[in-house]
């Protein structure tokens, strides 16, 4: 979507994770070591190849590289943009919660929902409270 949104011209490579693609060896070395989707790859200013991985760091990457009318993101370093950065990293942390739950991964979940749900509600509590 922010690929459209900033008008970049891009590729999609199809992965098929029946067939586990997302692992193989041209993947893991060159797009994400982690073996995951999203992850992007580009080309720096000085010609070399780039790779990005991490939902959020794709997004970071790209806004800060070429948002150059300042669409998506507030001026760098100031309250809203800080603001914006916490809550980026708090949503992250929260999809970690919700793919480990939804996978059923017995102990992940559980230990998801021992400790970190509490830590999720309480800064939404918060912030609904003003
Ligand atoms: N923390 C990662 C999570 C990435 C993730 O789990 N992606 C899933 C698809 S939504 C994936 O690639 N699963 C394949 C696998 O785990 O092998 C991010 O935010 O990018």
């Amino acid at each position: 979507m922010l690929l459209e949104e900033l008008g970049l011209p891009y590729k999609v490579t199809e992965l098929s994770f029946s067939k586990n693609e997302q692992k193989e060896a041209w993947f893991v070395d060159n797009v994400n070591p982690n073996g995951r989707i999203p992850a992007i790859t580009d080309v720096l200013p000085d010609g070399t190849p780039v790779r990005v991985f991490e939902s959020g760091a794709v997004l970071l990457y790209l806004v800060e590289r070429y948002d150059v009318e300042g669409k998506f993101r507030y001026p760098r370093g100031s309250r809203e943009d800080l603001e914006v950065l916490s809550w980026v990293c708090f949503s992250l942390s929260l999809s970690l919660f919700l793919f480990s739950f939804f996978r059923i991964k017995a102990l992940f979940s559980f230990l998801s929902l021992r400790f970190f749900l509490p830590e999720a509600k309480r800064p939404i509590k918060k912030e609904r409270k003003g």
